[in-house]
């Protein structure tokens, strides 16, 4: 008797499709093809140390940080992939100063753009932590016989039409969302296959982690002092102390939250006075993920998903995760 019981991420995608009525497949064949990049990406990432890829690219990205050569890679990869896919006329990513727009070939006409952090927590990468792919889907607003423009990539967050992000850990796993829940597929490696292992992935109201760098401590603001305080208090009703965890991999730390419950912080610091994190491809993409799943993420004042993004690479504070808990830091930060 066969045992085949997998819905694969392509099953799923086109099941998907059918939800909407005038959906005409495009977005489902752009996300077939991030699925594919994906793992091109995995694959690198579980051989190296084997072959010439860890390590310094020699170049920095447009933030002046040192580039990894699987930033690189990766970045590569998104890129020809998205091209091919036909569906998506335009790519924004940390690794490239200015908007990559796809002129040449029938990817023009694409409706879709796609802004990107192909390699997230790259620094660790030498070390053999866990790293992540980020990524956001937006319809262009710009004409379809037209080129895209940078206005295509600076929407809210709200008009994300899918986002995900790609968790290459002891597993690879690809988390997203279409605006309807989020699922989450567990890469098999035996025969090369996204498979459906996380359907309809909610996030506890509260939980007992929190998740900051807290080498900065001296410069937080007075408000997340206080929280994390809070945090470590004696308290045996509410589990308190927490425990402090923090990877360093912002998917690996949200992702590890986003099941288990707990708080993610990335406050203003002397280092980053606005964050380290960046809006249009970190924050967005995370956010949508947890509000779909249930959770909050904010900068302090604002729902990150509300935020209008000026530039590309605009940084911003995030705190996200467990309703319960987003709201108790809101309160302290005043
Ligand atoms: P990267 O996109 O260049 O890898 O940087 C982003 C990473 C996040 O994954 C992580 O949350 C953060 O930087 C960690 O920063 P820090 O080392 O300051 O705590
Ligand atoms: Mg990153």
């Amino acid at each position: 008797m066969s045992s085949y019981n997998i819905t694969s991420l392509n099953d799923f995608i086109i099941r998907k499709q059918k939800d909407f009525p005038y959906a005409r497949g495009e977005l489902s064949s752009l996300l077939h093809h991030i699925g594919t990049a994906a793992k091109m990406v995995n694959a690198k990432i579980r051989r190296a140390g084997l072959v010439e890829i860890i390590g310094n690219s020699g170049e920095e990205n447009p933030q002046g940080e040192q580039q990894q050569k699987l930033d690189r890679y990766a970045d590569e990869v998104f890129i020809d992939a998205l091209e091919a896919s036909g569906e998506c006329c335009g790519f924004a990513s940390e690794e490239n100063q200015r908007e990559v727009i796809f002129t040449e070939t029938f990817a023009s006409k694409g409706k879709y753009v796609v802004c990107m952090d192909p390699l997230d927590g790259s620094s660790n990468i030498d070390y053999n932590v866990s790293v992540g792919s980020i990524f956001s889907i937006y319809r262009r607003i710009s004409e379809r016989e037209s080129e895209a423009g940078i206005g295509d990539f600076l929407q809210e967050g709200d008009k994300q039409v899918a986002a995900g992000y790609v968790i290459y850990g002891s597993s690879a796993m690809l988390v997203y969302s279409t605006g309807n829940g989020v699922n989450g597929f567990t890469l098999d490696p035996t025969i090369g296959e996204f498979c459906l292992s996380h359907p309809n992935m909610s996030t506890p109201s509260s939980g007992n982690i929190y998740s900051i760098n807290e080498g900065n401590y001296i410069r937080f603001p007075e408000g997340v002092k206080k929280y994390i305080k809070y945090c470590q208090e004696h308290d045996p009703d509410t589990g308190r102390p927490y425990s402090s965890r923090y990877i360093g991999s912002l998917v690996s730390d949200v992702h590890r939250n986003l099941l288990k419950g707990g708080i993610f912080l990335y406050p203003p610091s002397v280092s980053y006075p606005n964050g380290k994190l960046r809006l249009v491809y970190e924050c967005n993409p995370i956010s949508f993920i947890i509000e779909q799943a249930g959770g909050r993420a904010f900068d302090g004042n604002r729902r990150i998903l509300s935020i209008t993004p000026e530039s590309l690479h605009q940084r911003c504070p995030l705190y996200c995760g467990s309703t319960e808990m987003t709201e108790r830091l809101e309160k302290m930060l005043g």
